[in-house]
């Protein structure tokens, strides 16, 4: 059973004032809780909205509030602040919205669990300006009781998604979407490059590409479908032979542009062809994919 929000009005600390934890700050201060904020250089406190209490120490901050997010730069730097304090987190719930790798979040379970705190590690699918607007979503996995409490705080950021008690998932999933945006971006400039090489503007070009690729991602759950049940022979896909991208890297050797993207993808497709799976649909390189030593 669900518990109820226990957080109208909790106080908060924010550690971590860069572009992000500003954000998530303006949200929290911005949403009637008292809020504590500590950033390590002095500098970015500065223009926060009435309301925000500037902590002169991390331990300050941490002492400040029975709820603490860190948005830091990275793993390191979560415990570059919080571990010379780490005395001060008993009895706290710990959100920790840096972006870290599954392994790294579920060591920062176990370590908050030694000091005594609950943690619950959040994924954020948004960018700065998102935050407290529709579209953003946070992604968390961990101790589920501290988003129960929290729920309604938490939702001041954006639509908070649970993933179950093990911390590391929602970095999981994190890594995962961002793993489809940074490869299609780089799509992008790819195909951006090579009309660019006849003097097209990347902005004609994102006209285009947000249409098509748009429309393409409706094609996901029919993917998903060939993925789930492996069934590469089915009708109807479009087959490894046909899905060969040999014109494309030509065109753009040609264009005088370079093929290190898409090369990767062409030598995975010419293997599973080469094993003999040429008729099966272009979904079979996923086997390859997630077999993958490296
Ligand atoms: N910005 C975004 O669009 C993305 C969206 C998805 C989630 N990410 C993750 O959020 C974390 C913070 O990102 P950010 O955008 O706030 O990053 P910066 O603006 O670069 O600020 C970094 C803050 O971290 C502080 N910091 C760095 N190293 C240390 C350290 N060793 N000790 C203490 N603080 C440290 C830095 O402080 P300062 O340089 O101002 O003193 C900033 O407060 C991140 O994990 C993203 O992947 C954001």
């Amino acid at each position: 059973m669900m518990r109820a929000s226990i957080d109208s009005g909790t106080a908060v600390t924010v550690l971590g004032l860069g572009a992000m934890g500003r954000a998530l700050a303006v949200a929290l201060v911005e949403g009637g809780h008292p809020t504590t904020v500590w950033n390590r250089s002095p500098g970015r406190t500065e223009g926060l909205p009435e309301g925000a209490a500037v902590a002169a120490t991390a331990g300050d901050a941490v002492s400040a509030s029975p709820l603490v997010v860190t948005c830091l730069l990275d793993h390191a730097a979560v415990h570059e602040v919080l571990d010379p304090v780490a005395d001060r987190l008993a009895g706290r719930a710990l959100v920790n919205v840096t972006t870290t790798t599954p392994t790294q979040a579920s060591e920062l379970a176990a370590w908050a669990a030694e000091c005594g705190g609950d943690y619950l590690d959040g994924g954020i699918m948004a960018t700065p300006d998102m935050i407290g607007n529709r579209g953003a979503t946070i992604l968390y996995s961990g101790a589920v009781g501290v988003l129960d409490d929290h729920r309604a705080l938490l939702d001041l950021w954006g639509e908070s998604s649970y993933f179950g008690p093990d911390a590391g998932v929602a970095s999981l999933w994190d890594l995962a979407l961002l793993s489809g945006m940074y490869l299609m971006f780089a799509g992008f400039l790819h195909g951006a490059a090579m009309v660019g090489s006849e003097g097209v503007p990347a902005q004609e070009f994102a006209v285009r590409a947000t249409s098509f690729l748009g429309a393409m991602t409706g094609a996901f759950a029919g993917i998903a479908d060939v993925l789930d049940t492996a069934d590469y022979a089915g009708e109807g896909h479009q087959s490894l032979e046909f899905s060969d991208l040999g014109d494309l890297l030509q065109a753009s050797r040609d264009q005088g542009v370079s093929t290190e993207l898409i090369a990767p993808v062409q030598a995975l497709i010419e293997r599973q062809i080469a094993a003999g799976h040429g008729h099966e649909a272009f979904e079979r390189i996923y086997e390859e994919i997630r077999s993958s030593p490296t």
